[in-house]
């Protein structure tokens, strides 16, 4: 999938943006203090002059969990209860980076990940369509003109043997306000598949992003 690999960050500044975020290594266990729901957690630091990124994080639950949380899985199969999910966003003037960890997952496992424009709910539905920078008069979309990494923020990633991934997209463009709201996991890569789980995310646009006036 040559097109998926499209704005993928390079190694040296992805380990910077990793880094600041305070991740350990790609196998290391999860945190076990790491909360179930987290507000979105402004930081210094980030990528080129002016960034400022952002991070959440979240260890998904079933619907209708006695504790419910900001992760959400549909799926505990492929998508198990207590699997951990970091979301990350840098924000610069000229670049919005997105990088998504997970661990807990199925390993050596190919899954899809997107940004979409609606807050998880019970029903995989409720997170809508995909964000797009230049949004599918006709919706829902499948017109590839609009629904590739160019266009909308993809996620894809494949689990290591313990189970843990990572996927990183950068785009010259940033959210618009309040409509980037959740990351989708899929159980296939390429801009489809069933929806296995939904964290919500509450992205934030260039001119909202923490520190900037
Ligand atoms: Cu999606």
């Amino acid at each position: 999938m040559g097109a998926g690999t499209a704005g993928l960050l390079a190694g040296a500044a992805l380990a910077a943006l990793v880094t600041a975020a305070g991740t350990g290594a790609a196998g290391a266990p999860a945190p076990a203090a790491a909360p179930v729901t987290g507000g979105l957690v402004a930081a210094p630091g980030g990528e080129g002059p002016g960034a400022r990124w952002v991070r959440d994080e979240a260890r998904f639950a079933p619907v209708g969990a006695f504790v419910p949380s900001e992760a959400v899985t549909y799926d505990l199969d492929l998508l198990p209860a207590a699997a951990w999910i970091r979301v990350g966003q840098a924000v610069s003037r000229s670049e919005t980076t997105v990088v998504a960890e997970v661990r807990g997952l199925r390993p050596g496992r190919a899954y899809g990940a997107h940004v979409h424009t609606g807050v998880c709910g019970a029903d995989p539905q409720a997170a809508k369509g995909h964000y797009q920078n230049k949004v599918d008069p006709v919706q829902p979309s499948t017109d590839p003109v609009y629904v590739n990494p160019y266009n909308e923020v993809w996620l894809d990633f494949t689990t290591d043997a313990e189970g843990a991934g990572r996927a990183v997209a950068r785009h010259s463009w940033g959210f618009r306000p309040g409509e980037a709201a959740s990351v989708v996991i899929h159980d296939q890569q390429g801009g489809a598949g069933a929806r296995l789980g939904c964290f919500s995310v509450p992205f934030v646009s260039p001119e909202h992003a923490p520190g900037r006036s």
